[in-house]
């Protein structure tokens, strides 16, 4: 953290408060006049800092601030986005891990873009991604564990980013699977996991997670207007961009780091489990040609889903190899 993301630490720290010249210098080891001339920066980029002489410096009202300062200044992490690059637009975020990892990137490396000119979905789908009115952003692992493993992580990172959604928002927010955040039935969050690995190792995840923030429904184009929602839309609370990146990076983390640790996926998988709109529905698989109906049991440790048909013919299956619908009126 640089000194002007530990200043903007303290403020926030003391939102509302006001926090003497002579305490900063004193925390941050710099001059008064150090402070003096940072503070000036903040307020250039758009920090609403109120200085009142004999009593200091505090961040008034609320404003939401979003760059690489602000980010950094709530990250709580011991890796996860240690490394941030935040760029006013990028094709995809996805894709710019994806070089920078090809450079050597380090675990936790993470990329967050203010707005996506080729944002992508999964099976060469796009992501509708306008500029400032939601969160992309792509995280970097590189995990020692064997690619068959990698689907479960998967689904650490939408049970992390439903925590973080469900922090805000007055209506509990659902997991479509495999990782499909919902609000009352609209998606507004997708994300998009991305291997690279050899057949038993793998060499990257990039974990690449969308959220819409801002935006009414007439705010997205036509043919989402009927199955898009923002975080805005389902909220009294201040939205902070930049806290909301910091807490799914710390989110993630933990999880991440459980499951490192203990070789279990049980402590996200119960979290998914929780969130799940899917589990116990009848839903539609689209494999290939091949359309069926099944019934959807259980998420399974390798984070394949367990479905059963008419004829209680079991079967595991995987994200990659399948498109699901429930079945349902508003199939989306
Ligand atoms: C996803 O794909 O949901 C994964 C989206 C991942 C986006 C992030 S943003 C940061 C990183 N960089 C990238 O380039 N991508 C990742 P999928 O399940 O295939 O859903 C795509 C479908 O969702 C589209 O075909 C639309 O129907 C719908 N969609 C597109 N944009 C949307 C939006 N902003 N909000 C809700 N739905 C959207």
């Amino acid at each position: 953290m640089n000194t002007k993301e530990a200043i903007l630490k303290k403020l926030a720290e003391n939102k509302g408060k006001f926090i003497s010249g002579e305490f900063l210098r004193q925390e941050l080891n710099i001059s008064r006049t150090a402070v003096w001339k940072h503070m000036l920066k903040l307020r250039e980029d758009g920090y609403p800092i109120e200085a009142i002489s004999n009593r200091g410096y505090r961040l008034k009202g609320f404003q939401d601030i979003y760059d690489k300062s602000a980010i950094v200044s709530q990250l709580n992490t011991k890796t996860l986005g240690k490394k941030l690059f935040f760029l006013s637009e990028i094709d995809s975020t996805n894709n710019e891990l994806k070089r920078l990892s090809a450079e050597g990137a380090e675990e936790g490396t993470t990329v967050v873009a203010l707005k996506q000119l080729a944002g992508r979905g999964r099976r060469g789908r796009s992501w509708c991604s306008e500029d400032g009115k939601g969160i992309f952003m792509s995280v970097l692992l590189k995990p020692d564990i064997a690619p068959e493993e990698a689907q479960a992580i998967t689904l650490a990172v939408s049970s992390a980013a439903c925590k973080v959604i469900d922090s805000y928002t007055n209506v509990k927010p659902g997991i479509k699977w495999p990782n499909d955040i919902l609000l009352q039935g609209k998606k507004v969050c997708g994300i998009l996991t991305e291997l690279s690995a050899e057949p038993d190792m793998i060499n990257s995840i990039i974990l690449g997670i969308g959220i819409n923030v801002y935006g009414k429904k007439e705010d997205f184009p036509e043919d989402l207007r009927e199955i898009a929602t923002s975080l805005s839309e389902h909220t009294e609370i201040e939205l902070s961009r930049s806290k909301i990146v910091a807490n799914i990076l710390k989110e993630i983390e933990n999880l991440y780091l459980d499951f490192l640790e203990k070789g279990s996926t049980a402590r996200f998988l119960n979290i998914w489990r929780c969130y799940s709109v899917t589990l116990g529905r009848d839903i539609i698989i689209h494999q290939g040609e091949n359309v069926w109906q099944a019934k959807a049991l259980d998420v399974l440790s390798n984070g394949r889903l367990l479905v059963e048909t008419a004829s209680s013919k079991r079967q595991a299956i995987s994200s990659g190899e399948i498109s699901i619908r429930e079945v349902r009126e508003n199939n989306i």
